[in-house]
């Protein structure tokens, strides 16, 4: 079914952001091209974030936003942070039925979207983050990884 399909995409998308971030040396993951953008790390955070909002959105109609928790960690232990995020958004996920998925709900950002659509839209979010990963990266001379997993 389309949740399948949705997981099997967003692992694969999952996968590569995660070798994007990996990439990154540490001493540069403060590095922001401009001062108005969010920094390399700040980014990798900012994704995390999206998970958080819209899947407490799609499994619970909690937009909630995580609460701030200062700056966020070195590169290793964000991505750590990631990959336990990831396998309990799945889990999560895993509880949604066909007419769940398919009814429509309104965003607090205006944005009104079946459930599964907003779960694309989420993965969509990642990658358009993610190219900017990747220009950071070519930025700081560092080759980013092939963008399909
Ligand atoms: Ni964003």
């Amino acid at each position: 079914m389309e949740l399948d399909r949705f997981l099997e995409s967003w692992d694969r998308v999952r996968a590569v952001t995660v070798k994007a971030a990996a990439a990154m040396p540490e001493a540069e993951a403060d590095f922001r091209p401009v001062p108005e953008v969010f920094s390399f790390r700040e980014l990798l955070a900012h994704i995390m974030g999206a998970e958080q909002v819209f899947v407490g959105g799609v499994t619970a109609d909690r937009w909630d936003r995580p609460p701030a928790d200062g700056a966020p960690p070195d590169i290793p232990a964000l991505l750590e942070r990631m990959e336990k995020l990831h396998a309990d958004s799945k889990a999560r996920l895993a509880g949604l039925d066909q007419a769940a998925l398919g009814q429509v709900v309104k965003a607090p950002f205006g944005v009104g979207l079946p459930r599964m659509g907003f779960l694309w839209l989420l993965r969509d979010h990642e990658v358009h983050h993610r190219g900017q990963m990747y220009t950071y990266l070519r930025l700081k001379g560092v080759t980013p990884p092939f963008f399909a997993g």
